[in-house]
């Protein structure tokens, strides 16, 4: 089976073909990281390219998102299995304003898969709601998406909440999202970046002592 082959589902939006792709890649024992990583991902990419050059406008994006979360459903058991002993627990969202989640999901998908156990608070989540969650749920990490130039302040926000609720040290954060960059993170005050989702798994191994 050819990758090109999910990639196109994806790209045309076409969920029932990206679904059944899966199925049977997966029934044939193709890995389902390679699934991701080399189908999923990168069709996303071209997604994004074609909304850049306005080949592709908002429902396009959508119908390809929602190709790649039919993909990405049938994967997600299959990569959390594989996960050990937990290794912490892991606060994820997407900060406000900003409702993109299939990178964010990856990286909670992949995190649950290396063993942590993740909690997940969605997109457009305000400050105080992560301040709420990292006060009730005793996690030692916090990941913090945002995928637009606009959000990417929120989330200097919410480091901003946590340090003004004064909890600030009890817990580790990591940040990722396309315009988010190393530098963004240590200017913001994180205390760790990572560009993908295997990554973030690396990254969050270091940052809990793992
Ligand atoms: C799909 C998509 C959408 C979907 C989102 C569906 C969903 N449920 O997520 C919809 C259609 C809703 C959407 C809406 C919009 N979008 Co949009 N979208 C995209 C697109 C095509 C793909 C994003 C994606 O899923 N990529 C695939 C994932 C796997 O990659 P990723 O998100 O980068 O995540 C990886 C890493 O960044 C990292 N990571 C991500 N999060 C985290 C968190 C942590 C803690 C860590 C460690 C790592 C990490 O690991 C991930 C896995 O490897 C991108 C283009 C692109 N290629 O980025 C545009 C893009 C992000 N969107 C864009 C825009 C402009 C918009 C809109 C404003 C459009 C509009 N005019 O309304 C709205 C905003 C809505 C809102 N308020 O959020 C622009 C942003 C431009 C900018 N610089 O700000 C982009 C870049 C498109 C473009 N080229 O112009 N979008």
């Amino acid at each position: 089976m050819e990758l090109t082959e999910v990639q196109e589902y994806v790209i045309e939006g076409n969920a029932k073909g990206s679904e059944q792709w899966t199925k049977d890649a997966l029934a044939e024992g193709m890995d389902p990281a390679v699934i991701v990583n080399e189908g999923l991902i990168p069709a996303m990419d071209v997604v994004g390219e074609k909304f850049k050059n306005e080949e592709y406008y908002m429902p396009d994006m959508l119908v390809s998102a929602r190709a790649m979360k039919a993909a990405m459903s049938l994967v997600k058991p299959l990569i959390a299995e594989a996960g050990g002993s937990s290794k912490g627990t892991v606060i994820v969202g997407t900060v406000q304003g900003d409702l993109h989640d299939i990178g964010k999901n990856l990286v909670s998908m992949m995190l649950e898969g290396a063993g942590f156990d993740v909690v997940d608070l969605g997109t457009d989540v305000a400050p105080e709601t992560f301040v709420t969650a990292v006060e009730e749920r005793g996690a030692n990490l916090l990941g913090l998406s945002a995928l637009l130039t606009t959000t990417m302040p929120m989330i200097g926000e919410t480091i901003g909440a946590l340090n003004e609720a004064e909890i600030r040290a009890r817990i580790k954060i990591m940040i990722g999202g396309a315009p988010v960059t190393a530098a963004y993170a240590t200017s913001v005050g994180a205390d760790g970046f990572a560009e993908d989702a295997a990554t973030a798994v690396e990254v969050a191994k270091e940052l809990v002592g793992d």
